[in-house]
């Protein structure tokens, strides 16, 4: 009964009245909203496979306007009712960078990564300027013309540098409503240069952004580390220094039909820290107490959630929660995922000191490569990687 009285709190608005309140702006990519249900002809068809802006913006120039049958959901799989914003933890930077107010902060991160699996993260000191020039270059990349972004698609989950549409283009029966262009950003120096190089700032701009938000994940990692109770892990920084780090630049245009389809499906992620940046534009619900709730995009701030890495290290005490993207009619929606773990050949497996007797192990020590097998022979849908890995109790 407490979680029902709590989740009521949380909701605070409806979706509708939070877009009325807000306008409706013009669609950047693709259609306007509509409400026709259609196929597409075959050429769409193929097009559409490889970019969901492509399509649309073919579609656009026919003046068809209709919600391709590919990416309607069953019934079962649609979003449903709007049940409101979720009110996240925050955690301030630049109080747990005070040592008077450092031990406040620890416990509202240890709460957030119990009981939420995520936090907001404010006064972080990754620049405004880095912010907002990323989130328009990468508005800018997905605007360019499709055979300036099919250089650089592959079917190969492993590929370092690959632009791609829908969760896992290959095994999606119903495609989500999302092109992507995943930047690996470790090490650094030795990527940058298969980067994409146009539009031409946006190898410079990505790597200032992928430095500063590796430092805030070592800072946040080294706040988890000290809240769990197992402080200066001096070896596992190390590693994390130079650890397995991604940026994942996505777009989600405008949906003519955003009932019947999802941007992305429930699912957690695999490192220890996912650090989200969001345009203006909401979209990121999180499973809270089982209802989704919309995660309020708090200009300059960071939505943090913890992964799969990170429950199993912690041996189940902190929970890598599902999520999901919703979409809507009335404006495309940019946002910047940063994914941070340890090297990929590394084994993780629930920490020594967090393991005893009545505490046994919950997880099966797992390393990157398991995970991308299974992501290439199944597709991650809801928590099943992580289900996976657990060990009968
Ligand atoms: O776009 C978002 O809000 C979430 C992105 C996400 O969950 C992902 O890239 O895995």
């Amino acid at each position: 009964m407490e979680a029902v009285a709590e989740d009521r709190q949380l909701q605070v608005q409806h979706a509708t009245e939070r877009d009325a309140a807000k306008g409706i702006a013009k669609p950047m990519f693709g259609m306007e909203s509509g409400d026709g249900v259609g196929n597409l002809d075959s050429k769409s068809q193929d097009e559409s496979s490889c970019s969901l802006i492509e399509s649309l913006r073919l579609n656009r120039d026919r003046g068809i306007n209709m919600m391709p049958d590919k990416y309607i959901l069953p019934v079962s799989d649609r979003p449903g009712e709007d049940l409101g914003m979720v009110k996240l933890p925050v955690v301030d930077v630049a109080r747990l960078r005070d040592p008077r107010q450092r031990a406040s902060v620890l416990e509202t991160l240890d709460v957030a990564c119990r009981e939420y699996g995520f936090f907001q993260v404010v006064n972080h000191g990754v620049e405004r300027e880095v912010i907002n020039r990323l989130l328009d270059v990468a508005r800018r990349f997905f605007e360019l013309p499709l055979e300036r972004r099919a250089r650089y698609m592959s079917p190969d989950v492993r590929a370092p540098v690959r632009y791609g549409t829908s969760f896992n283009q290959a095994k999606d029966a119903v495609l989500f409503w999302r092109d992507f262009l995943k930047l690996s950003s470790q090490p650094l120096h030795a990527v940058v240069a298969s980067w994409p190089d146009e539009p031409a700032d946006l190898r410079e701009v990505a790597a200032r952004y992928a430095v500063a938000n590796h430092e805030l994940f070592m800072e946040l990692m080294e706040a988890a580390l000290e809240a769990l109770g197992i402080p200066r892990r001096r070896s596992l920084l190390a590693e994390l220094a130079v650890g397995y780090s991604q940026l994942m630049l996505n777009c989600y245009p405008a949906c003519p039909q955003p009932e019947l389809a999802l941007g992305l499906p429930p699912h957690s992620d695999y490192g220890l820290f996912t650090i989200l940046l969001q345009g203006h534009v909401e979209g990121l619900q999180v499973m809270h107490h089982g209802r989704w709730l919309t995660v309020d995009p708090v200009p300059g701030s960071f939505t943090v959630n913890v992964g799969d890495h990170l429950e199993i290290y912690s041996n189940g005490r902190y929970k890598s929660m599902l999520h999901r993207v919703r979409v809507n009619s009335m404006q495309p929606r940019i946002s910047v995922a940063s994914f941070h773990s340890v090297p990929v050949e590394r084994v993780i497996g629930p920490a020594a000191e967090l393991v005893d007797e009545g505490n046994p192990p919950r997880y099966m020590d797992t390393d990157y490569a398991t995970f991308l097998a299974y992501l290439a022979s199944t597709g991650v849908k809801h928590k099943s990687f992580l289900q996976s890995r657990k060990l009968a109790s």
